[in-house]
């Protein structure tokens, strides 16, 4: 076990009842803690307004980051769903879980994993929500799941007897309701426990709740400063397909349908459609069809064409985070008013980050900032008093050892992520890493982003594509946040690229990547 003896000790006075904490100089009982995880799917940064005021404000989300931390340097092993899924809960990178990609896997469930060690620690468990691992949830004792990717409107839910059932109502309501319904009616209550709630918003193709519909349509955004991105220079981002401009589907992504038009994903499309109850599909249609039949008649080209397109993404993308937002609230509201908040720890995440337009484009799976880097508020239970930021570079692999060390559990040494309780508990001298390890796997596949693997250590990022095409890029953080400028090739640079490909090397050698990098 590699856990510090000290830092052990403490976690497990957490979960002695007799231990008296400290509060405004009074004594009070110490209870162990519980876990509220909160993941949503897609939820980008740049879509919260605790990270970024120029699209939206998420008062509820801002909530969690105001009564705690909020992490500036949060990343993903791997920007995709079901990979970003194993890695949070076994502790592991992608070929270490064996989930590298979501259309060849399925996650051997009888891997160790966090829910089942907190289980034997004496937590009660469960999730709700979005799981997408192919296989069932093991290790919680109350589970119901969206098949795949979950339908927004009036959804199927897998229930732990196999059984699946329709449902009425909003796909982010309904993971709420049962959420709630499980803390408050159905879990032991002489245990502490750990909730996941795994919600398919903020994913494509971003389909609002109806009383959210006419939302924000009085807002217009500047496009990214690199929405024109020629991609020169970087070969697997001129080959990929998520571009607004060319891939963003009219009818399946911006709701523009008529009758008398067909994209190839416009029968998915009309499968969502006829989800709806009649009411919800008359008043979407009342809202959508007017917007269609006005930019048919324009016939926009060009420029005009793809700024319309991107106006459109965000604020329907920004109608689906609304719905979440309020849900995220009710559960903090039930929190507060139940008292559990006071030994609760909320996260809140996402499977990755998401492009709003940054290169042209929507979608993940790049090792670009936008993308690599995925939301990480918490709020903190009374006796955690840090608050801010938190700078340290953090990995979803460090969500299951944090949330083993504040169960008291030992962390198995083959777990690769680290605890994040130091840097929550505000210890000094903490030493933490300096670079991060990343890896992408799922090509050929939709939105043909080429595989790569790559270290960052938050100035300098080096990246390998590999497979197809055998390219590399580095860049300058500091100088080209915005990644335009490959600099791999130029002179001057070529002994920091060294040091970064030695500890992209070194990285591989640790967490026991078979590819380790030739180069
Ligand atoms: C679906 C989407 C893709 C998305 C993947 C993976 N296409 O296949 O746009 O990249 O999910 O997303 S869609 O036509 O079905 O909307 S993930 O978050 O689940 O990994
Ligand atoms: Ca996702």
């Amino acid at each position: 076990m590699k856990q510090i003896p000290q830092l052990k000790t403490m976690a497990l006075m957490a979960l002695s009842s007799a231990t008296l904490l400290q509060v405004n100089g009074q004594s009070k009982e110490k209870k162990p803690l519980n876990i509220v995880y909160i993941m949503t799917d897609d939820h980008t940064a740049q879509m919260m307004s605790c990270y970024d005021k120029r699209y939206m404000h998420t008062p509820n989300l801002d909530r969690i980051a105001e009564h705690g931390v909020r992490f500036t340097s949060s990343y993903v092993a791997n920007s995709l769903s079901g990979p970003s899924r194993a890695c949070m809960i076994t502790g592991k990178h992608s070929h270490a879980n064996g989930f590298t990609d979501n259309t060849t896997c399925v996650f051997d469930a009888s891997q160790p994993t966090f829910p089942k060690m907190l289980q034997r620690a004496g937590y009660q468990t469960a999730v709700f929500g979005k799981w997408h691992l192919e296989s069932l949830p093991t290790g919680f004792d109350k589970w119901e799941i969206v098949p795949g990717q979950g339908d927004y409107y009036n959804p199927r839910f897998i229930e732990m007897n196999g059984d699946t059932i329709n449902q009425k109502g909003y796909l982010t309501d309904l993971i709420t309701d049962k959420s709630i319904d499980w803390i408050e009616n159905q879990r032991d209550k002489g245990k502490p426990f750990c909730i996941l709630i795994h919600h398919k918003a903020i994913h494509r193709n971003w389909l609002s709740k109806i009383e959210d519909l006419h939302l924000y349509e009085d807002r217009t955004f500047p496009v990214p400063r690199n929405f024109y991105d020629d991609y020169e220079g970087r070969p697997a981002a001129a080959a990929q397909e998520m571009s607004i401009d060319k891939d963003m589907d009219l009818i399946y992504d911006l709701k523009m349908d008529r009758d008398d038009l067909n994209s190839s994903l416009k029968p998915t499309y009309l499968n969502m459609i006829k989800r709806m109850n009649p009411q919800e599909r008359k008043a979407w249609h009342e809202f959508y069809d007017s917007i269609a039949c006005d930019f048919y008649s324009r016939d926009l080209k060009g420029r005009e064409l793809a700024e319309w397109k991107f106006q459109r993404y965000v604020r329907d993308y920004m109608k689906v985070v609304k719905s979440l937002d309020d849900n995220v609230g009710r559960v903090l509201d039930y929190l507060e008013k139940s008292g559990l908040i006071e030994n609760t720890l909320v996260v809140y995440t996402s499977d990755q980050g998401f492009y709003i337009g940054e290169h042209g484009w929507f979608d993940k799976r790049f090792m670009y900032e936008e993308s690599f880097h995925t939301p990480l508020i918490m709020r903190l239970p009374e006796g955690f008093d840090r608050r801010g930021d938190i700078s340290e570079m953090v990995q979803n692999i460090d969500y299951a050892p944090t949330f083993l060390e504040i169960a008291g559990a030992p962390i198995p040494d083959d777990m690769q992520g680290m605890s994040l309780m130091p840097l929550l508990r505000g210890d000094k001298n903490v030493k933490w890493r300096d670079a991060l390890y990343y890896h992408f796997y799922e090509y050929p596949a939709e939105h043909s982003v080429k595989r790569h693997y790559g270290v960052s250590n938050g100035r300098y990022k080096l990246i390998h594509f590999y497979n197809d095409i055998d390219h590399w890029e580095f860049y300058d953080l500091l100088n080209d946040p915005y990644e335009m400028h490959n600099i791999y090739n130029v002179p001057a640079v070529k002994p920091l690229v060294e040091k970064m490909r030695q500890r992209l090397v070194e990285l591989q050698k640790q967490y026991k990547d078979p590819i380790i990098s030739k180069n």
